[in-house]
């Protein structure tokens, strides 16, 4: 009987990784199916015009071979958490650290049994006593007073003249929303030459190194405060972007915001920071820093409009949730060639 009843027992365990695996590889077909359409598009969008790429600064924005630290911050808010790392928290930790280290070697030579055959009596020294509860209350004290500053400022309303940039995780891209300015998009990883089907786009050194290149920017003035929002249409994601100090989780069914001010020009790279399944590795978040007045040129050229100049035609931004939530996968798949023909576009005029 027993034996039985670990055969019936060992069969399903053998059997549970392949149910598991049947749900993402039932999505598989209808992937297939969207790129097929690619190369047609790219034809049909070949003669669109096209937004010149700026190249990245390298070292600026992204990752570094070698590097242990962390990216330059180019927010003041970065800039304020990154003297915390460097300036408090590092030295702390490396002082405490060897401070042990060294006691804990001082006593175990000094307090050796051979050195000390007959051990002292002591159990009570208050001085000592005193020193060592109130020492480590100060130190907690004098990190929590710039560390809880920090975190409410990091959670502090954007002021009313912010830009609002929304950012959706699906699997597996960003889809972006301006409500202020009536422009959406949705952003794919480029892929390598040699990855890349026969027509669509595909990665350039003027787009950003591998894996964090995406074939739609997302276009922000510098000196202007962004708001932020995140949110998800099937499973947990996390917008971050390391040069900000951002990381925002993006949950579906709500809305995390957060705010910042981009201080430098520039092009920087950040991915997705959520374990969200099996293409997580390859949701790249590429934001390009200008000066506002190009932004406006941006916004134009996207056909949206600026706050104030004349009403924005549809307020996108409050029905899309539930609308994104019940359509995503199909929408952003059906809409991911059409942008990748965009940027076939500007990867066969600069090569
Ligand atoms: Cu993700």
């Amino acid at each position: 009987m027993n034996i039985l009843k670990t055969a019936i027992l060992a069969f399903g365990l053998m059997l549970a990784p392949s149910a598991a695996m049947a749900t993402p590889g039932a999505t598989a077909p209808a992937a297939v199916a969207a790129n097929a359409a690619a190369p047609a598009d790219a034809v049909a969008n070949a003669a669109a015009p096209v937004w010149p790429v700026t190249p990245p600064v390298a070292g600026i924005g992204q990752p570094v071979n070698g590097a242990i630290g962390i990216q330059p911050q180019v927010t003041k808010l970065g800039e304020e958490a990154l003297w915390m790392h460097d300036i408090i928290l590092m030295p702390v930790m490396v002082i405490i650290s060897l401070l042990v280290l060294g006691l804990l070697f001082w006593i175990a030579a000094r307090y050796r049994a051979k050195a000390n055959p007959i051990a002292s009596k002591t159990s009570h020294n208050t001085a000592i006593e005193v020193i060592w509860t109130l020492l480590p209350v100060l130190i907690l004290v004098g990190i929590a007073i710039p560390s809880i500053s920090l975190l409410a400022k990091q959670y502090k309303p954007a002021p009313k003249e912010a830009i609002t940039l929304k950012a959706t995780g699906n699997q597996w891209n960003w889809s972006y929303e301006y409500p202020d300015h009536g422009i959406e998009f949705t952003a794919n990883m480029l892929p390598e030459k040699d990855e890349a089907a026969p027509g669509t786009a595909f990665r350039t050194d003027a787009d950003g190194p591998r894996l964090l290149a995406a074939d739609n920017r997302i276009i922000l003035p510098v000196g202007v405060p962004i708001k932020l929002l995140t949110t998800a249409s099937d499973v947990i994601h996390s917008w971050a972007m390391p040069a900000f100090w951002i990381k925002m989780d993006a949950v579906p069914g709500r809305t995390n915001e957060t705010s910042f001010t981009i201080e430098k020009p520039g092009v920087y790279f950040g991915q997705c920071s959520e374990l969200c399944g099996d293409k997580h590795a390859y949701m790249p978040i590429v934001v390009e820093a200008v000066s506002p007045a190009r932004f406006a040129e941006w916004v134009k050229f996207k056909g949206g409009k600026m706050p104030g100049s004349e009403p924005v035609a549809a307020a996108v931004a409050p029905a899309a949730p539930a609308a994104t939530g019940a359509t995503a996968p199909v929408a952003d798949n059906a809409a991911a060639p059409a942008a990748n023909a965009t940027n076939a576009a500007t990867a066969a005029t600069g090569n």
